[in-house]
């Protein structure tokens, strides 16, 4: 049978190997978060500027239960076209082993694991969180970074979210967060959800700087998220985003949409309701934010740490 442990894209295993700079990418955002056939399109695409930017990206999913560092294409071509892809947070990654399946990992899977391989930047779109109006469902994302040592580059949280209650929950799990070049939280599709946080970072040298103290301090074991707004003029138009969002709402509670399927509903209710606007503006942010990661992986891997690279304290991967 295919391996129980995780298998590393050469490519990957020879950069974490020497210490060059690595970028994990998530693979929901690909199988369940962007229509076909543009999801294909993307994940090559945001692959593409990682390595423009001179790190080596590491696409993180599973292949017939097992779990892949480096996804390579015709892998992810896979997950972005076939019928069953498995949608899997932390907490599905061993039973999905175990039932041999097909699947795209979340915020929570996929920073889990990257950080257990070792890598200390992750690229996304927007963080799961609070939903609105159903006060139990909260994101994995959450509680897996307040644990996990990573810096998460992305949009803030997805706007579809209660996005206050989101911030609330990340300062109780005690997940560090900064705006890029900004103290106005984004709101994912559009540039300021209107919440406001304490820091702000003003380079990609400077994000590096903050992974190799929160290392060498060995205090903090959670994330380091690094919220990337899309450009104003990029934005989706906040009224239109406000009209869709709440149609998208009262459709999902009609059809009685919950659980794991809230989120892509969303999205794709987005993506349609929009003509595509949105899709734009998702796209726009995934490439983003893998472009401040790939600078930021080079950052971290131009000044290695003074104290080992491996963490020796709770909750190192
Ligand atoms: N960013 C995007 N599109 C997505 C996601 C992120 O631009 O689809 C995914 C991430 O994988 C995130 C998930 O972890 O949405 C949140 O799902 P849930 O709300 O069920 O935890
Ligand atoms: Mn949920």
């Amino acid at each position: 049978m295919s391996g129980i442990r995780p298998r590393y894209a050469p490519e990957v295993a020879a950069a974490l190997a020497s210490g060059a700079p690595v970028v994990a990418l998530e693979s929901t955002l690909v199988a369940h978060g962007l229509p076909r056939p543009d999801n294909l399109r993307v994940a090559r695409q945001v692959e593409q500027v990682v390595r423009q930017e001179g790190a080596v990206p590491a696409t993180i999913g599973m292949i017939g239960g097992e779990l892949v560092v480096g996804l390579d294409d015709a892998e992810l071509a896979h997950l972005a076209s076939a019928p069953e892809v498995r949608k899997l947070s932390i907490r599905d990654l061993a039973l999905a082993a175990a039932a041999g399946v097909d699947g795209a990992t979340t915020v929570a899977g996929t920073s889990a694991v990257a950080a257990a391989a070792g890598i200390a930047v992750f690229a996304t779109g927007g963080l799961g969180g609070v939903h609105r109006d159903a006060p139990l469902d909260e994101s994995a994302d959450l509680t897996t970074l307040a644990r996990t040592p990573i810096a998460v580059v992305c949009a803030g949280v997805k706007s579809i979210l209660d996005i206050g209650a989101t911030l609330e929950r990340l300062e109780t799990l005690g997940v560090a967060v900064a705006g890029y070049r900004t103290t106005a939280f984004p709101g994912f599709y559009v540039s300021d959800s209107g919440f406001r946080v304490d820091w702000s970072f003003d380079s990609p040298q400077q994000v590096a700087r903050a992974l190799h103290a929160r290392r060498a301090q060995q205090v903090h074991p959670g994330a380091i998220v690094v919220a990337n707004p899309v450009p104003p003029e990029a934005q989706l138009d906040p009224e239109l985003h406000d009209r869709v969002l709440a149609d998208g709402l009262a459709r999902m509670r009609a059809e009685q949409v919950t659980g794991k399927a809230v989120t892509p509903y969303l999205l794709s209710h987005f993506h349609t309701a929009t003509a595509g606007a949105s899709l734009e503006v998702n796209i726009r942010i995934i490439v983003n934010n893998a472009e401040l990661a790939g600078r930021v992986a080079v950052g971290y891997a131009a000044h290695p740490a003074e104290t080992s690279r491996t963490d020796t304290w709770v909750g190192a991967g």
